[in-house]
């Protein structure tokens, strides 16, 4: 398929998927029926190549859900949908009392992508001035958001934050959450899966995985949701790289447009001071020289997870490594996941025996882990190696189409692009690496 094709396609899909009465996206009909967090900043930054207004109105949509406290929930109930399990009578976030009085969510979160989309959008539209007003208007929110985190997400005060489910990683069933769930042995629960019915249940987690995902949420509902009960009871407490990393880019992006604003001196150094928290303690808690890349902590068992995944190259992204770790994880990133067997850059390290190429986050390549790589691999200069993560993400689109995920392995013959088809963020991300 030509560019021009590619883009055509991407954009078809993006303006498709958009709700026009609601102002925001689903990620893929059917799958994903609502707003996702993390989702909605990806396609933002699609929809700013082509249609600003579009990118405005997604990110007012999930803002218009902001709960009281600053809090921004990991999917938006706008619409009713039944096919997907859990919705929001699962959920019940007004179990909070300060969630979102106008809208139904989740009381868990995603990685916080606000504020470096502010700042990608900006740099892609042509109307600076325009899209200028629109983040005066909407950055405090995000700022809000950010010391939401700080204030109740961080119990040891050391400029991490903890995820209390790994639907809050984004990385949904990651081998790495393996050994948590051994630490946990919740009932089976009764409950009808929607997601197996729109894809193959190979590519999808398993019910008892299903078990333990309920279970969390149960546990933070009988505490309405309370961050410090969370955090004092959740079997899943985790400081995700990830998570994290976005978080600290997100800093980063809301000093340099406060900066642009003018008048915000305290709110820029507020955000210096986590900043300078945030980055020692990450390069001090998370790096692991062992496997040359970073991993999760485990906060409620004090340890760290050590298993490479997509998440331990992130904080390329952020401009988090030293330029010596930056490098060790370049060579790591060759040696284990970048064989010439190999599309770049596996969710899971292809050498675990936990590897599995099928399924969601144990193994296939995700389009927005690969772009945060391509910018990250950027930022310190690897151009080389950022330009077959970006190549390798176009040829899989152009092989297999706008799937969820796809196989790493070059050597399959059958098709292997998995999960959802028609997926917003490969088709907005594509748009981003074309330009
Ligand atoms: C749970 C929407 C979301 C993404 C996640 C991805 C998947 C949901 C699910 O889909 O998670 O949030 O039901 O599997 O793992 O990253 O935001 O695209």
């Amino acid at each position: 398929m030509s560019k021009d094709n590619l883009q055509e396609k991407a954009k078809h899909i993006l303006d498709t998927n958009f709700n026009e009465d609601k102002g925001f996206t689903i990620p893929c009909e059917g799958l994903y029926p609502f707003q996702w967090n993390w989702d909605s900043g990806f396609i933002a930054i699609g929809f700013a190549h082509y249609d600003s207004n579009k990118a405005k109105r997604e990110i007012e949509a999930l803002l218009s859900a902001q709960w009281e406290n600053g809090f921004i929930p990991h999917i938006v109930f706008h619409n009713d949908s039944d096919t997907y399990f859990p919705g929001p009578d699962f959920h019940l976030s007004k179990l909070h009392p300060l969630a979102s009085k106008s809208h139904r969510t989740t009381g868990m979160t995603q990685p916080p992508v606000l504020g470096f989309v502010l700042k990608e959008i900006y740099d892609i539209v042509d109307d600076k001035e325009d899209m200028l007003n629109f983040i005066k208007q909407n950055i405090d929110k995000v700022f809000f958001n950010h010391q939401h985190f700080y204030n109740h997400r961080d119990p040891n005060q050391e400029g991490l934050v903890f995820i209390y489910h790994n639907w809050e990683s984004g990385t949904d069933n990651s081998p790495i959450w393996d050994d948590i769930w051994e630490t946990m042995d919740p009932p089976n629960y009764k409950f009808e899966r929607r997601d197996t019915t729109h894809v193959d249940a190979a590519q999808r987690p398993t019910n008892r995985e299903y078990d333990y995902y309920l279970h969390l949420i149960e546990i933070a509902k009988a505490h309405n949701y309370d961050d410090a009960k969370i955090a004092e009871l959740s079997p899943f407490l985790v400081q995700d790289p990830l998570f994290n990393a976005m978080l600290i880019k997100s800093n980063e992006a809301l000093i340099e447009l406060y900066e642009m604003i003018g008048d915000s001196e305290d709110k820029i150094s507020t955000l210096k001071a986590w900043q300078e928290k945030a980055i020692t303690r990450f390069n001090e808690k998370l790096y692991n020289e062992k496997l040359g890349g970073y991993v999760h902590y485990d906060l409620r068992n004090e340890k760290q997870i050590e298993h490479l995944s997509s998440s331990s190259f992130a904080p390329l992204f952020s401009n988090i490594p030293t330029k010596e770790h930056a490098e060790v994880m370049v060579k790591t990133l060759i040696k284990k996941f970048g064989g010439e067997d190999r599309y770049l850059c596996a969710s899971f390290d292809p050498e675990s025996d936990r590897f599995n190429p099928k399924k969601y986050w144990r193994g296939p390549i995700w389009i927005n882990l690969n772009w945060m790589l391509y910018n990250g691999l950027n930022n310190y200069g690897f151009t080389d190696i950022a330009n077959r993560v970006k190549e390798d993400s176009i040829t899989l689109i152009e092989k297999y189409g706008f799937y969820e995920y796809f196989d790493s392995r070059k050597s399959v013959t059958e098709h292997a692009g998995y999960g959802g088809n028609n997926f917003s963020w490969s088709a907005a991300l594509l748009l981003d690496l074309l330009k």
